[in-house]
């Protein structure tokens, strides 16, 4: 029953609890692949606005129901109001649009009969932005960051009928945290990806990746890590559309190497995303997916794919269905957004500006979409804070275990519009090496800005000099003439002195439009207007020889509490190509044409 008063000596107790809980697990690898059922759904709620918490005044975390008539309980997640999951809050409940703060969510379940042996784990793909995860009134751990996915083992944990998963979800802003205070983009909180009871043997596959060997097109090389192995475990790996099958055995650690020779393996690219069905089985755990193979490179200013130079025809794109509204989640929702990529002629997105769910590398790989993912180390990172260094290692972490073997990604971009200064420059110097640690066979890049000459007073001369480019692969650019800068005539003035050797993306470019305003090219916020920037500025980018992709910003219009210019802005970001119902704006199809042209 509920405890009639809260002493200090509860919460005492429950402070000491939450200091000893441990974080998240390993992450088990290609999810979707796993036997499981969904926890996805209809959840009961409460709304937490003074974040009383788990150890507070209310005890959200505990499922606590009114026993006889004297008990006094004040909540109850049997008659509260339910909510979708996945999904966002804010586009859900009108009174939630503007919340930011902590809502607790319940889901009751049966647990599927399991043979002896079977583990289970939960698996959340993504709560924004922080967790506080409860199994029948246990606390199974935390998670921080909202875009990348943890578990929990809850083996012998789950009764028959009548479990009860408490989850506090908090999208409240901090400082020390990755987003920092302010973003370009809407702070949706929730449940906003699946969640997932899953089931594996009591020895299984936890991770593996699977790629071209170094130096070789005609070797792949595979590491497989069991969980719970034997030593000298037997592991086998197979693609039998290329008849290769071979077994190795696990070391101490539980993990396989192979290194497989396989002369006619067909590469993966844009024009021909050709995949194979891979298979890896070890004992009783057999894990199938479709993996395709390439290798991108630079050489001096070139992007080279499968050793031929690529230009990359790009779109930005942030992670939201504009037309049922909110958060993508879906398999469905990545489908519409890609497909609006490729109807341009994209053979390349940036995935902005944080890592977006698992569909969409997935359905990239199959359309043969070339990918940019990165990490929202945006504006205001406490650079000095080394927690805050912690959480952007551990966020990189995750997201390269889930993504590794996907061969759309070619970029990993550890920043965006960040000022040269010694704090930022350790941070991401830190980022960097810890990225390359885990996954050296990818491309680094950070969207950086560009200044005018004013110690040469060349007003239209602009230099790119920032040294963190040092080391990254390439070098991008966020370059707004014509929107911030001037109007869109002055583009034919200006000249760029990159300071490196190095591929460049310009990794934004644009300006807003509303849809179907129209009017003189010099009117703002026409289609006519953003149609004049978006010729002038490609003229512009001809002119820079070292130019080797664009993407403009963006595809589609996106929710933004920065932009409430009524009757035009209303709360969205008008720099996209499509507007919030699906319809094409004017500059869109100037895209389309110059891509078509640099196919
Ligand atoms: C930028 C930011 C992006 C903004 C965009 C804009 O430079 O990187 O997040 O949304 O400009 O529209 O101003």
């Amino acid at each position: 029953p509920f405890p009639r008063s809260v002493s200090f000596v509860v919460l005492i107790c429950c402070h000491i609890c939450l200091l000893a809980t441990e974080a998240a697990e390993p992450l088990i690898t290609n999810i979707q692949a796993r036997e499981q059922i969904s926890l996805n759904g209809k959840w009961r709620y409460h709304v937490d606005q003074y974040q009383t918490g788990s150890g507070g005044f209310v005890p959200y975390s505990q499922d606590i129901k009114q026993e006889s008539p004297s008990d006094r309980v004040e909540y109850s997640f049997d008659d509260a109001d339910s909510i979708w999951v996945p999904g966002d809050w804010n586009t859900q409940k009108p009174k939630l649009y503007y919340f930011e703060g902590t809502i607790w969510y319940r889901k009751t379940f049966p647990s599927p009969a399991t043979s002896p042996g079977v583990r289970q784990f939960l698996y959340f793909d993504a709560v924004a932005q922080r967790a506080e995860v409860f199994l029948n009134g246990e606390k199974l751990g935390e998670h921080e960051g909202g875009f990348t996915p943890f578990n929990f083992e809850v083996s012998g944990k789950l009764k028959p009928t009548g479990n009860s998963l408490i989850v506090g979800v908090s999208n409240r802003r901090e400082e020390d945290k990755i987003p920092g205070m302010v973003t370009d983009w809407w702070n949706y909180g929730g449940i906003t990806r699946d969640v997932r009871l899953v089931e594996v043997p009591a020895t299984f596959i936890q991770d593996y990746s699977v790629q071209l060997a170094p130096d070789n097109d005609q070797q792949i090389e595979v590491t497989v890590e069991l969980d719970n192995a034997t030593n000298g475990q037997s592991v086998s790996f197979e693609i039998a559309e290329l008849a290769l099958s071979e077994t190795a055995e696990a070391d101490q650690d539980g993990i396989a190497r192979f290194l497989i020779s396989t002369p006619e393996l067909q590469l993966w690219n844009p024009e021909n995303p050709k995949r194979y069905s891979v298979s890896i089985e070890s004992g009783q755990d057999k894990i199938e997916e479709q993996i395709g193979f390439r290798r991108i490179q630079t050489s001096g200013t070139k992007l080279v794919l499968n050793g031929e130079e690529i230009f990359l025809r790009g779109a930005c794109l942030h992670e939201e269905n504009p037309i049922r509204g909110g958060r993508a989640y879906s398999e469905e929702d990545a489908r519409l957004l890609l497909g609006w990529a490729k109807e341009m002629n994209c053979n390349f997105v940036r995935l902005a500006h944080y890592p977006h769910n698992e569909h969409m590398a997935r359905v990239a790989d199959e359309m043969g979409i070339l990918l940019w993912e990165e990490l929202p180390l945006y504006w205001g990172i406490d650079w000095k804070n080394e927690n805050t260094l912690g959480f952007a290692k551990q966020q990189f972490s995750e997201l390269i275990r889930r993504d590794k073997n996907r061969a759309s990604v070619i970029v990993w971009s550890i920043a965006n519009e960040t000022g040269d200064n010694p704090d930022r420059n350790h941070f991401l110097r830190e980022v960097a090496s810890h990225v390359r640690s885990i996954d050296n066979t990818r491309l680094l890049s950070a969207a950086l800005k560009k200044f005018a000459d004013h110690i040469g007073e060349r007003h239209d001369h602009y230099i790119v000099n920032d040294p963190i480019a040092e080391i990254l692969d390439i070098v991008s650019l966020n370059d707004y003439v014509g929107w911030y800068q001037g109007l869109p005539d002055s583009c034919e003035r200006k000249s760029y002195e990159i300071a490196f050797e190095k591929p460049v993306v310009i990794s934004e470019f644009g300006g807003g439009a509303l849809q179907g305003f129209h009017g003189e090219k010099e009117t703002r916020w026409t289609e006519e207007y953003q149609l004049w920037l978006y010729e002038e500025n490609l003229k512009m980018f001809e002119k820079v020889e070292k130019i080797r992709g664009l993407c403009p910003w963006i595809l589609v219009d996106f929710r933004s509490p920065l932009r409430q210019l009524p009757h035009i802005q209303d709360e969205w970001n008008r720099k996209g190509l499509i507007s919030e119902s699906g319809e094409k704006k004017a500059a869109f199809f100037e895209m389309q044409r110059y891509y078509e042209s640099k196919k």
